[in-house]
């Protein structure tokens, strides 16, 4: 008949220790102290995400309107700048509008910038890199443009004046990444 009141013994024993425990002295110090840490670090994170929204490393991009944006600094091809965007976790821009229009072509003033559409699937047919067509949304070609000249254009690139020209792919141009700020989910990237 002992061993049946072990159990209920046993219990005791524990809730009579864990009570000792919470009625030690510094315990509830502890207990608002890991409170105030855990506090703390959520204040930081969102902080630092107000503050840095490209995060507070990556002094070389630029905030605006919800996505952070990479002005490179050498040219290169599209194809070569589609890479460098994605090994730096981002994507070759895509202008959804003329608010973001404005905001790149006053950052690619008299330069020729890479942005991520191209017509090299099917002639005629401009895709952004994630395979929304481009017809369907903003469009912001030059003049004449996309005329697929006689070399084959399939690339498209910030003008000199932030109108959109085509030009064969293989042309030395600056190119502008864009990734989402902190915190938020990417986007399916790098899909052509
Ligand atoms: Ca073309
Ligand atoms: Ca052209």
């Amino acid at each position: 008949m002992e061993e049946e009141k072990f159990p209920d013994d046993f219990r005791t024993y524990k809730e009579r220790n864990w009570l000792q425990f919470t009625q030690r002295p510094f315990f509830h110090v502890y207990v608002m102290l890991a409170v105030s840490l855990l506090l703390s670090t959520i204040f930081v994170i969102v902080a630092v995400s107000k503050v840095f929204p490209c995060g507070p490393n990556a002094r070389e991009w630029e905030y605006s309107k919800g996505k952070c944006y990479y002005f490179s600094l050498q040219k290169t091809s599209w194809m070569d700048a589609k890479v460098q965007c994605e090994e730096k976790h981002s994507r070759l821009a895509i202008v959804e509008s003329m608010g973001e229009q404005n905001f790149l072509q006053t950052r690619t003033r008299h330069e020729r910038y890479w942005i991520g559409l191209s017509d090299r699937d099917v002639e005629g047919h401009w895709t952004w890199l994630d395979g929304r067509d481009s017809d369907s949304g903003f469009t912001y070609w030059a003049r004449g443009e996309p005329n697929n000249d006689d070399r084959g254009e399939d690339c498209a690139h910030l003008w000199g004046d932030g109108k959109w020209n085509d030009v064969y792919c293989t042309y030395p141009c600056y190119y502008i990444c864009e990734k989402p700020v902190l915190g938020t989910s990417p986007e399916h990237q790098g899909r052509n």
